[in-house]
């Protein structure tokens, strides 16, 4: 089924016309919604690497210019894979990638991450020089976090970040966490709806905060830059941080805490609306 590192080949030939059809009604309805809305370094690396043509992209295709244009590659992988095999492919700069495509009824949710998610969520600011060091940097944290058992703290960095992330730009906010960025709803939640905190990358802070897997996020981090980001964490060695944090409680997924720098402070009126609307969170 796959080798030890749990690759598969994309089979590009093997996709039928519907799931093109899917990709290219999923990435008209994003791509007339971000503009505006999303960080820049994404829009060009949608034209970097020739995204916006019709399809699902042939990874073969992709990664000639992805390689060229940071060393990143494209692997299609059968699901989610170990934690340890997720970090070392990130650490060697390979970004793994379900094959699949969601179905028309799981246009809006779905569990697993689907190739649109993979594909135009994340690879498109793999383009960018200096994310693309940060995803690597992140890669090698994982390596050594795996050792340190230090997994649910890191896991939490690449969620508020890379999953979740916000960008300030001047007295505005633009997305390019990859959650968001490919999914229509939330795209529009992360930035315009009033529930939702928003507050400052704070690195400690972030490692302490829970996140929810199931639902829109109650709590979005700000970074400065995409620089900003990497020089808090590229030569940084986390092990003191799991220390510190070692005995401190978690802080529930909606707290302010008194030296967060916010944004906006968030309603929670969504969080409270939904059905399963737990006080605490899930992870
Ligand atoms: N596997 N295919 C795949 N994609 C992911 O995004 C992924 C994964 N395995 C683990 C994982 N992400 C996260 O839990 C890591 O941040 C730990
Ligand atoms: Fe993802």
């Amino acid at each position: 089924m796959h080798k030890g590192d749990w690759t598969v080949p994309q089979e590009w030939h093997l996709y039928r016309a519907d799931e093109h059809a899917m990709w290219d009604r999923l990435f008209e309805r994003q791509a007339r919604l971000l503009p505006g809305r999303v960080a820049p370094a994404f829009l060009e690396g949608l034209d970097i690497l020739r995204l916006s043509k019709p399809g699902i992209p042939d990874f073969a295709e992709l990664n000639a210019r992805l390689m060229d244009a940071t060393g990143w590659q494209v692997v299609a992988v059968p699901g989610l894979v170990p934690d340890a095999v997720f970090f070392d492919h990130l650490a060697n700069r390979r970004f793994v990638a379900g094959r699949f495509i969601r179905r028309p009824d799981q246009i809006d949710y779905l569990e697993e991450p689907d190739i649109f998610h993979d594909v135009f969520g994340h690879v498109p600011l793999l383009a960018n020089p200096v994310f693309a060091d940060y995803m690597a940097a992140y890669g090698r944290g994982g390596q050594r976090a795996v050792k340190l058992g230090a997994i649910e703290r890191l896991a939490r960095l690449y969620w508020y970040t890379v999953e979740f992330g916000l960008l300030r730009s001047g007295d505005s906010l633009q997305i390019y966490g990859a959650g968001i960025v490919s999914s229509f709803s939330e795209s529009v939640f992360a930035l315009d709806d009033p529930s939702p905190n928003r507050i400052g990358f704070d690195l400690k802070r972030l490692m302490q905060t829970r996140y929810r897997i199931d639902d829109f996020q109650q709590t979005y981090f700000v970074i400065d830059s995409f620089e900003d980001l990497l020089a808090q964490t590229i030569g940084t060695d986390f092990a003191p941080l799991y220390q510190e944090l070692a005995g401190s409680t978690d802080l529930d997924v909606a707290t302010i805490l008194p030296g967060d720098t916010v944004f906006h402070l968030g309603t929670q009126a969504y969080a409270r609306s939904r059905p399963t609307h737990s006080s605490g969170s899930s992870e």
